[in-house]
């Protein structure tokens, strides 16, 4: 059966669904009204019980996040939101089919966002190849600023708000919260140290929330719904973890795309009956959610005979069948990610895959930490070896402790998101890649083009 929603994508397939005419005729902008009208503890609490965990990665929880901001405001240090559309995770296309075609639930978010946050200003960090992107969300700001919706008085109250779109200029690096801030301020995009987190020392040295895009836009259907009735869309409602949301599956699948479910779709689910199944072959593995989340193998077991694991329900189960959820992807040793998956096929050959993926990282390592930087590197110069036909087996240790070393020994995530998807190919095709070694790649099934 295909379990897919469209709350969030209601107006994908509509003609000019992107326009306000169209969100308007569904009631769009009227939550946003009604919540300058209510108290900010109100609101907050709302979004507590929506249980939307953060769409960007992390899966931190949004309505916690947005109650870290100081209150009550102070003049002199006004706060700010900031959405971060820089979507460059590999595998990762969803925030730009919401900024394409439903860009006023992100404006209407914003609105909502600033009010929950005492803010007056957002700030939509959009990554700059995006140019359909871009050019819906002015559109829609210009849109709404016309029939009184943002400005100094949006829908005749007393709260001023504005949202504004920023570029950003291609570095994955910038999707990293702090690494945006900076180069919001027309800085080098290089990761700070955190704390002091964005909520006490943010954009302009301000109160900051930074919030995914996918994350902002779904603020106004949960409080049209009611934080507790959205939160309970999930199977996953008792884990904190609510609503619907946007999957996406690329790779080896033959219907690869993006596709709105409710929290708690399994991952048979998704490369099976939304991606169509997989093409050229077997299902090898998947990709969780970006590429930064280690591999889940297709003949993987859950293993979790304490009752207090959240994984306990699927004791003995294939790993597939578990629900995608931030903790229950993390008690199965990976993470959920931005929950867009990439799938491999039995066609590819892991050493190729890791290889490739290892290019990207030593690639985009901003290069301040010496664990990130260096680690990166010689990651990649050992798999590269490794294709050529040089390296030895011992050198898969050597590639663990380089990883190894790698954790919590860096500034920002990206040397854990570097190391993370490293550790899971070399526990999870430890036989494949000796096989490899031994054979100098000719017993290599390649890789094919998805
Ligand atoms: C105040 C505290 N705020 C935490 C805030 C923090 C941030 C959020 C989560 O990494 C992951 C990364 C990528 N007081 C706080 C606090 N916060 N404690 O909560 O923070 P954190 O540190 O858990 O995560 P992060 O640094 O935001 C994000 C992974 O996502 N990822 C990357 C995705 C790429 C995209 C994209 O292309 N769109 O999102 C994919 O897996 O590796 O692990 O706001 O400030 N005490
Ligand atoms: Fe830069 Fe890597 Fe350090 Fe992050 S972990 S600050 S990307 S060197």
């Amino acid at each position: 059966m295909l379990r897919q929603t469209k709350y969030l994508s209601k107006h994908y397939d509509v003609p000019d669904g992107h326009r306000l005419s169209v969100y308007e005729r569904d009631g769009g902008y009227q939550q946003a009204k009604r919540a300058l009208q209510m108290s900010r503890d109100d609101l907050v609490t709302e979004m507590k019980a929506a249980n939307i965990r953060g769409r960007g990665g992390a899966g931190f929880a949004m309505g916690v996040k947005w109650s870290f901001m100081p209150w009550p405001p102070k003049p002199e240090r006004p706060h700010y939101l900031v959405i971060n559309a820089d979507e460059g995770e590999p595998g990762t296309f969803k925030d730009r089919t919401l900024m394409e075609k439903a860009p006023h639930s992100v404006i209407e978010g914003c609105i909502i966002g600033c009010f929950g946050i005492g803010a007056h200003a957002a700030y939509i960090y959009v990554r700059d190849e995006l140019h359909l992107s871009k050019e819906r969300l002015w559109g829609a700001i210009e849109e709404a600023r016309a029939k009184g919706y943002l400005g100094k008085k949006p829908f005749g109250l007393d709260y001023p708000v504005e949202v504004y779109v920023h570029t950003g200029a291609g570095a994955y690096i910038c999707g990293e919260e702090t690494s945006l801030l900076n180069s919001l301020e027309g800085k080098r995009g290089e990761p700070r140290l955190k704390p002091p987190f964005p909520a006490q020392y943010g954009a302009f040295g301000m109160p900051t929330t930074v919030n995914n895009l996918e994350t902002i836009a779904a603020v106004p259907l949960a409080l049209e719904m009611g934080g507790d009735a959205f939160s309970k869309l999930s199977s996953l409602h008792d884990l904190k973890d609510g609503g619907c949301r946007l999957y996406g599956v690329s790779g080896h699948v033959k219907n690869p795309g993006v596709f709105e479910a409710c929290v708690g779709l399994t991952l048979r689910e998704l490369v099976y009956d939304l991606g169509g199944g997989v093409k050229h072959g077997e299902l090898l593995g998947v990709i969780p959610g970006g590429s930064s989340c280690p591999i889940i193998r297709a003949d993987d077991m859950v293993d979790a005979p304490d009752p207090k694991s959240p994984l306990h329900p699927w004791h003995g189960k294939s790993a597939l069948d578990v629900p995608m959820g931030v903790d229950t992807y993390r008690a199965l040793g990976t993470m959920l990610g931005t929950c867009c998956a990439i799938v491999l096929s039995d066609k590819t050959d892991p050493v190729l895959a890791f290889h490739n993926l290892m290019r990207f990282y030593r690639h985009e390592s901003c290069g301040q930490c010496t664990p990130c930087r260096e680690g990166s590197a010689w990651l990649f110069r050992i798999l590269d070896r490794m294709v050529a036909g040089q390296a030895t087996i011992e050198e898969l240790d050597r590639l663990h402790e380089i990883a190894d070393n790698i954790m919590g020994n860096t500034i920002c995530a990206f040397g854990e998101g570097t190391a993370m998807p490293a550790m899971g190919f070399l526990r999870k095709f430890r036989k494949e890649m000796e096989q490899y070694i031994r054979t100098k790649g000719k017993s290599s099934t390649g890789v094919l083009a998805p």
